[in-house]
């Protein structure tokens, strides 16, 4: 049998939006229908993701977006078919995306709304030529003042999104969302072609044993997280005095829904090697960090630079980049302790 069981009573995303937006004494909100939008987008991804080498999309696109970093064919089609299920819903003030420069503005003849969308059209890039989980990251802020919308708008610290959330592209396809309730999980039904909700109210422990980071930096890393690592690795014999089990999954939405799912800590932080390159730490705050941080946090854990909370921080440029430690809240906690140590 393929879909939800027979017979079994479902809840699509758009039953689930309508429910919370009554229980608050309104109809639909410009937030719902553009959720609506988002999740289109994401199955219109999702079937280019699971038709692979099949819909011609694999391999480089043979350019670099504005971080020099290379892009695939799939990252800038992904980031068109956002742009193009997203631009004329009348919803929106601009987009902003990892793949392009500037933000996106609305078209002229397009009505504007006062909602600013930031978003990872395709993170995890590099898993996307060898079947890989990746996915799409989005963060949803208000617009203020009038006029027209310049990068400036976008740069409002974490604490001010209204919604941020993933789609996994990955054996299920999945929207994992919040709108500063608690954070509720959707497996796409391929046979009716709906987001169903099936991880209601995600939870993420505050005790782990389970830490996620490449270990191919090992040797770049400043000593709070060498320190922290070198403790894991030690095990029952060492300071812990317990086993740690170590997963990376090379594509951060990836590796942050195994932590919502069954929790463990997530880094990808500031080393030697960033900082010799100029920058200020791997991923990017508008559109990685700040929404995986909304989403990890009000799971109940927390997401920190090392030194900072990371929805605290102050946004300076659209693709800021920012050291990442987020997950189970014990282990983020003694990661902050080290670093305020070292
Ligand atoms: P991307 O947005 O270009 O895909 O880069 C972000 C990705 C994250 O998903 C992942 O955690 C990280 O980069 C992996 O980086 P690395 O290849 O250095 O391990
Ligand atoms: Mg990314």
């Amino acid at each position: 049998m393929s879909g939800a069981q027979a017979g079994s009573s479902i809840t699509t995303l758009g039953q689930y939006l309508a429910s919370k937006s009554l229980m608050a004494g309104s109809g639909q909100t410009p937030l719902d229908a553009l959720l609506l939008d988002v999740a289109t987008a994401c199955k219109r991804v999702a079937d280019l993701v699971r038709h692979g080498e099949l819909a011609g999309v694999l391999g480089a696109a043979g350019s670099e977006n504005v971080q020099g970093e290379d892009q695939k064919k799939l990252d800038i089609i992904a980031n068109d078919v956002f742009i193009d299920s997203l631009e004329r819903s009348g919803l929106l003030a601009g987009v902003a995306s990892e793949e392009m420069d500037a933000h996106h503005p609305i078209p002229d003849e397009a009505p504007r709304g006062d909602l600013l969308l930031a978003m990872d059209p395709l993170d995890g890039s590099s898993n996307i030529d060898v079947n890989g989980s990746t996915g799409t990251i989005f963060s949803i802020m208000r617009r203020s003042g009038a006029g027209a919308t310049r990068d400036e708008h976008f740069l409002q610290p974490g604490d001010s999104q209204v919604c941020a959330g993933y789609c996994l592209y990955s054996s299920a396809t999945m929207l994992v969302l919040t709108t500063g309730d608690g954070v509720d999980g959707f497996t796409l039904d391929n046979s009716i072609g709906e987001f169903v909700l099936s991880h209601p109210k995600m939870q993420i422990p505050a005790a782990t044993s389970e830490y996620s980071i490449n270990a191919a930096y090992q040797r770049h890393w400043f000593n709070p997280v060498a320190r922290y690592v070198e403790e894991c690795v030690a095990g029952k014999e060492g300071p812990r005095q317990r086993d740690f089990n170590m997963r990376w999954a090379g594509s951060m939405v990836g590796d942050v829904h195994r932590i919502l799912c069954r929790g463990g800590v997530f880094m990808y932080p500031m080393d030697r090697k960033l900082e010799a390159a100029g920058n200020s730490g791997k991923l990017r705050l508008l559109y990685e960090a700040n929404p995986m941080a909304m989403l990890v946090e009000q799971a109940g854990g927390a997401a920190s630079t090392g030194t900072e909370r990371i929805m605290a921080l102050t946004p300076n440029a659209l693709h800021q980049r920012v050291p990442v430690l987020m997950g189970s809240t014990e282990e983020v906690q003694l990661l902050v302790e080290y670093h305020a140590q070292a």
